[in-house]
């Protein structure tokens, strides 16, 4: 490790308390996976709709694999998004029908998926025993051989970039601005509660690397389409405010990708606008399909909320602040049933919060 890395414990309140390593014990892991795959061919697998931690990940795990001399290859279920290809530059990325013709057998490693359905049904049925998992989502119980998991990290970025650093791996200039992107977007821009001293001491080592915040900025920030730009005026025209102010629902219809001229990815971030309103507790974004599916993102300002938990109610799943379900068959009340689960959810937040309230906030788990 360069003698400039002086890692410090995860959590934004935790004093400077350097220690040996930003991972000691993922790190360890991580050896021993590498000295197992060593001579293998490997996929590395991300979730479907891939974000900036996603595709972050696999571009820089795949190149530090490809340095060691592996053959990997990056797949996912959707392409990857416009606005992260400045990340994917001579990188072989593949959908779901390319591997399912390719008859060759591969190490799988799952980065950022919360379960192993993420990927997509045909993916996870292409690659049934993962060789490992890395991972930050609260909510993950580990479904792999290898299980690299780290709830108190903002990033799937954040885990790769400390472990590549505890072990001295080769951090090129295009795995340090992927690894950045990464931790860039999860954590909202450095704003999240998810952000640690920890994110800017692996970010500033990742710009010594290469990494460009302004680059990153300019790709991630300032080239939204006209209709990005369409589809958060529909958005917005949607919102709606329940529970007495403390939240704040926006709906996308059917067909409003059609009509607006964007695409389903053009949905992230759009939910953090009904969140930022002064006094809403949790925002959400309901996203109705033709084919009957619903989708929602849900947000907290304050992990005591869980929406994790709330998602959870609907099968879905993901962080206390930060958490999202689908529903094949969205039922038509889907909006009343999800108001009348936050409704639940704050009343058990304000019961635990009364002075000498025995009702815990966090439920295990
Ligand atoms: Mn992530």
């Amino acid at each position: 490790m360069p003698s400039t890395v002086r890692p410090p414990r995860a959590g934004p309140s935790n004093p400077a308390q350097p220690v040996a390593q930003f991972f000691p014990e993922l790190s360890a892991d991580f050896a021993r996976l590498l000295t197992a795959l060593a001579g293998r061919k490997i996929a590395v697998v991300g979730h479907a709709r891939p974000d900036g931690d996603c595709i972050g990940s696999q571009v820089a795990l795949a190149r530090v694999l490809r340095a060691r001399g592996c053959d990997v290859i990056c797949v996912n279920a959707d392409p990857v998004p416009r606005r992260l290809q400045f990340l994917t530059e001579d990188m072989v990325f593949l959908r779901t029908d390319d591997v399912l013709r390719d008859p060759e057998e591969r190490a799988a490693i799952f980065v950022d998926c919360a379960d192993q359905a993420r990927v997509g049904e045909r993916l996870k049925a292409r690659y049934p025993s993962p060789a490992a998992v890395i991972d930050h989502h609260l909510s993950n119980t580990g479904f792999a051989t290898t299980n690299l998991l780290d709830s108190a990290s903002a990033a799937t970025c954040e885990i790769l970039a400390g472990v590549f650093f505890d072990l001295d791996l080769p951090v090129d200039a295009q795995s340090a601005q992927a690894l950045y992107a990464g931790i860039l977007t999860d954590t909202g821009q450095f704003r999240f509660n998810s952000t640690s001293r920890r994110c800017f001491v692996l970010a500033g080592e990742l710009v010594v690397r290469g990494a460009r915040p302004a680059q990153a900025g300019f790709e991630l920030y300032e080239r939204e389409t006209v209709g990005k730009l369409r589809l958060l005026q529909h958005f917005l025209a949607s919102l709606k405010i329940e529970c007495g102010g403390r939240v704040c629902v926006g709906t996308l219809p059917p067909g409003i990708f059609e009509d607006t001229g964007s695409s389903p990815e053009d949905t992230e971030g759009l939910v953090d606008y009904a969140r930022s309103i002064e006094g809403v507790e949790i925002g959400a974004l309901i996203e109705r399909r033709a084919d009957g599916t619903v989708k929602a993102s849900l947000r907290a300002k304050d992990s005591s909320y869980r929406v994790d938990l709330v998602a959870a109610q609907f099968n879905g799943g993901g962080h206390a602040c930060a958490a999202g379900l689908n529903l094949k068959d969205g039922p038509e009340d889907f909006y009343a049933q999800l108001v009348t689960a936050f409704a639940g959810r704050l009343a058990l937040v304000d019961a635990a919060r009364r002075p000498g309230a025995g009702v815990p906030v966090k439920p295990a788990g």
